[in-house]
């Protein structure tokens, strides 16, 4: 799938729509989620132009793979999420119910979620 340059992650990137900043570095962003799904709710996304993890994971150069692994644990320690547990999610094309097509991690925590997978 070709990159949309249009997308909803892209046109945040580019200042076009406001976003609840949690932080930011050279290769990634990270934001609340607009619906959350737990009482922290957050998405990172690397500034580079990758629709998913699929894309990123074989596309991408190793220091945008660190920043955006060590900006997810940033984000899950700052928003007070390490010492109970949190949980990180990527949806990866139609199977895997995507959205928005560019990567995003999101990072749920501030409550017990439940299981997932038994
Ligand atoms: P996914 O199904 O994994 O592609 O999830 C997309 C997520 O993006 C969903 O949880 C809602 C969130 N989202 C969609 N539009 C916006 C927006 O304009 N701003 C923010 N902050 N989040 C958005």
């Amino acid at each position: 799938m070709a990159y949309d340059p249009n997308n909803i992650f892209a046109r945040i990137l580019r200042g076009e729509i406001p976003c609840k900043k949690i932080a930011e570095d050279e290769h990634t962003l990270a934001f609340h989620d607009i619906n959350p799904q737990a009482p922290v709710h957050a998405l990172v996304i690397p500034k580079g132009a990758y629709v998913s993890f699929d894309d990123f994971s074989e596309k991408a150069s190793d220091a945008e793979i660190a920043a955006l692994t060590r900006m997810v644990g940033k984000v899950a320690r700052d928003l007070g999420c390490a010492a109970d547990g949190y949980r990180i999610l990527s949806n990866i094309g139609q199977h895997g119910h995507q959205e928005v097509p560019h990567l995003h991690i999101h990072v749920f925590g501030g409550a017990s979620l439940g299981r997932m997978i038994n």
